[in-house]
């Protein structure tokens, strides 16, 4: 084998686990792709050393095409995605707009269920929580009773022909540009594709190249199992299809994916369905799509208008200009936070070969790799303006997906966000604020109607029409918290960043939510403080036949947060005192949290925990107070943080993919490096991550790579206790490494340098200036730091 690297023939590969040598020649035949696609220098100046290293790092690759869905490679700018499977003889790109779901605008709300409510309520309080259940079943639930999915738009499809022996195949994902690339040689040629989702042009660039004349010859086709036809338009060739209805709602969306071919020599020919090229030099493919979707209760858009206005705008354009304004806009993200955990030579293997051995290697740049991964796959599925990222983030090749791919509000869309501002990537957040603004007025008649409350209340999902009804059944919908917890994730995007016009924006939002609790919570008899009711922990049920109960822990630590923020909040905006003492003297009234027989943190308001049937549940809710708030933690509160601990212990490392990466979170801010780091294996592990490195929650969710990554964070910088903690959970086998750009609360950034498991060096800058209280070990540093200014410190400075 000339080359040493990936052979391929009629499907088939050869040389999978390569010899070292091969590994050095397949990294160079990537470098040299690299800058024949012009990925690594905008500017087209050659490549920096620098660049090189942090090309290597960042960098997903593989020896042959994907032959499934977990194996294909995503990219995306917020709106738009593509997973690219990198066939040589067929190549699938398979495309997705964030707008398309099943359905159209729906309004699910039931006055039977605020004539059920006191019922329900009655049942709970006399412990007949079954009955209550069904009762709740038969008459609190959302119409319909199961939310829409999102959909795929269908795939691109090019049919290159030829069947003849490959080597030199390499493809990959460029975590540090958002390229991905596909090269390989055929009968003496070689082939290069580059592609990526523009964030600036909002269109897909895929360029085709060779590096002989006239060697570029394919057909382009759409294939979908949407009802969508196939038409040309001008010089482009059109998919135009609807959603479908789902869920008894009427299918109300139309959408476009159009794409346009542009060529250097050669000859191009749209018919029977499809565009054919011959003998080209080199081709660019722009591909646009759009839907009508415009509101949650607006679906009057035209995409045929949009689609054909961003290929005009994008065709106006060189490929160098597209590329070059692409890159700088996502590295003016991605690039904040560099993560170096050390290298050893198990990176030097193919990405999928990595994850393979990640249990028995010692790999940490794999960790280091998930970490930019997530990081990347953020930046691609929420920019500001596009819909925040869903179970899948944008990713999904399915008219109907795994639990819809919507959004599941009783952690998972809340964990996609846990890397937002520590990470650095405070900007991918503001999708969601959008959400919120959007589910606080669907969620105000949800409110109104099914609870007779003013306010504003969602359950434990939403969908693209931002239904806030309890879905599924009540023993996981009947929840009325999901609209706390965003509201959580929001408060933090205040905390890190501290802008007081986004506060301003952020109360009234706060101020609803808590409004609806004020009207709505129950008096318990036994503690004389106030609970929710009806309500559950997501989703375990308890010794009694049922989920729903009353007053659970997760809901009263929530509630204190929401309560507090409020608070908060007010005493910096000013005003609003009559309000302020509401949620003062209610907080007051939610009952603390408990310690039970085994030491646990009580998951219910009764001592149940030892009794419930899912004793390992994949649920951590009771412990939401350790991570992501900060209500329990080790030197505040230690009592209840060794009854998290045992809670944590009860249940077991083993789960699921983002059930997995909480408890990453949460063993670190119980400051248990070695142990978080155990768990982080566990996630790593190929049961657990697809070759392309997508979270297993099988099939795929999301969550769990950004949750892991929030965990890999935590392990590195904590804030809690109004402490910015320096390496409060380094893993033993993390011994030396680096991390540049992460954020602090109270707006700093933070770089960290260790050597021997010990600071060397940490530098802060004050992005809006203040006083940051840090903690090394048992010692604690108060450090003033000017907006723009910059402080550094050692563990001389902890002595
Ligand atoms: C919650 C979880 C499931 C799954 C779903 C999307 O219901 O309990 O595991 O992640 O959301």
């Amino acid at each position: 084998m000339p080359d040493g690297v990936g052979r391929y023939a009629g499907g088939r590969f050869k040389g999978d686990d390569m010899s070292d040598e091969q590994t050095k020649i397949s990294r160079r035949a990537a470098l040299q792709t690299a800058l024949a696609l012009g990925a690594y220098s905008a500017g087209g100046s050659r490549l920096a050393l620098a660049d090189d290293a942090r090309a290597a790092t960042n960098m997903l690759w593989y020896q042959k095409p994907a032959q499934v869905w977990t194996e294909a490679l995503p990219i995306g700018n917020g709106r738009i995605g593509v997973m690219i499977f990198g066939g040589v003889a067929r190549e699938r790109l398979q495309l997705n707009d964030d707008t398309l779901y099943g359905g159209g605008p729906y309004d699910p709300s039931d006055p039977q269920a605020r004539a059920a409510l006191p019922q329900v309520r009655q049942l709970i309080a006399a412990g007949r929580y079954k009955e209550a259940q069904d009762l709740a079943d038969g008459k609190m639930m959302a119409h319909p009773l199961r939310m829409p999915s999102y959909q795929t738009v269908g795939e691109l499809v090019l049919t290159m022909g030829v069947s003849s022996y490959v080597s030199n195949y390499r493809r990959d994902l460029d975590l540090d540009s958002a390229m991905a690339s596909v090269r390989y040689a055929q009968e003496g040629v070689t082939f290069t594709r580059a592609m990526f989702a523009s964030p600036v042009d909002d269109v897909i660039v895929v360029r085709l190249t060779a590096d002989h004349p006239n060697a570029v010859s394919f057909q382009a086709g759409f294939e979908t199992p949407m009802p969508a036809a196939v038409r040309a338009d001008g010089g482009a060739l059109v998919l135009a299809g609807t959603n479908t209805p789902q869920e008894g709602l009427p299918a109300a969306l139309k959408y476009e994916a159009r794409v346009r071919v542009i060529n250097d020599g050669g000859d191009v020919a749209i018919r029977d369905g499809e565009i054919s090229v011959s003998r080209a030099n080199s081709v660019l493919l722009l591909v646009a799509i759009a839907t009508s979707y415009r509101r949650y209760d607006d679906v009057s858009g035209d995409p045929a208008a949009i689609s054909r206005a961003r290929l005009d705008a994008a065709a106006a354009k060189s490929y160098e200009a597209l590329r070059a304004a692409h890159v700088a806009e996502h590295r003016r993200l991605f690039g904040r936070v560099s993560l170096d955990l050390g290298t050893t030579g198990a990176a030097d293997k193919p990405t999928d070969v990595r994850i393979r051995n990640s249990a028995t290697t010692d790999d940490p740049a794999l960790a280091a790799l998930y970490f930019q991964y997530a990081r990347y796959l953020l930046i691609s599925c929420s920019r500001p303006g596009t819909q925040p990222a869903n179970l899948q983030g944008l990713w999904n090749d399915m008219p109907s997906a795994p639990w819809g791919s919507k959004y599941t509000i009783n952690i998972n869309t809340e964990m996609n966000y846990w890397p937002a501002e520590s990470t650095n990537l405070a900007e991918c957040v503001s999708p969601l604020m959008q959400l919120v603004r959007e589910i606080s007025v669907t969620g105000a008649r949800t409110a109104q109607v099914n609870y007779g409350a003013r306010g504003w209340v969602a359950h434990h999902n939403t969908d693209i029409w931002r239904g806030t009804a309890a879905i599924d059944g009540a023993q996981w919908g009947l929840w009325p918290m999901g609209g706390a917890w965003l509201l959580q994730n929001l408060w933090d995007h205040y905390d890190y960043g501290r802008d007081r016009a986004f506060l301003a924006e952020l109360y009234p939002l706060m101020k609803g939510a808590a409004t609806f609790f004020l009207d709505t919570l129950v008096h318990d008899e036994k503690s004389g403080g106030w609970i929710t009711s009806p309500t559950l922990s997501p989703e375990n049920p308890h010794p009694f036949g049922a989920t729903l109960c009353a007053g659970t822990a997760m809901d009263r630590q929530l509630l204190r947060d929401l309560f507090a923020h409020c608070i908060e909040a007010a005493g910096i905006l000013g005003g609003d005192r009559k309000f302020v003492a509401a949620c003062a003297a209610a907080r007051a009234k939610l009952p603390a949290d408990r310690i039970g027989k085994a030491g646990q943190l009580q998951e219910w308001l009764e001592d149940w925990d030892m009794e419930a049937p899912e004793q390992n549940h994949r649920h951590v809710s009771h412990l939401y107070g350790l991570y992501p708030s900060g209500q329990i933690s080790v030197r505040g509160t230690p009592a209840l943080a060794a009854a998290a601990k045992k809670s944590l212990e009860l249940r077991g490392d083993l789960a699921t993919g983002w059930a997995i990466a909480w408890r990453i979170n949460l063993w670190a801010r119980l400051r248990d490096g070695a142990h978080a780091h155990s768990v982080l294996k566990l996630l790593l592990d190929p049961s657990r991550t697809y070759p392309n490195m997508f979270d297993a929650h099988p099939p795929f969710q999301i969550d769990g790579n950004f949750g892991g990554a929030a965990g890999i964070a935590e392990m590195l910088l904590q804030c809690v206790d109004g402490e910015v903690v320096l390496l409060p959970a380094l893993p033993p086998a993390w011994k030396d490494g680096e991390v540049r750009g992460l954020r602090a609360r109270g707006g700093f950034e933070i770089d960290i340098r260790w050597r021997d498991g010990r600071l060397a060096s940490a530098q802060l800058r004050g992005v809006s200036g203040g006083t940051a209280r840090v903690r090394l070990g048992e010692s604690l540093r108060t450090v003033k730091i000017a907006k723009g200014a910059s402080q550094r410190l050692t563990a001389a400075d902890f002595a």
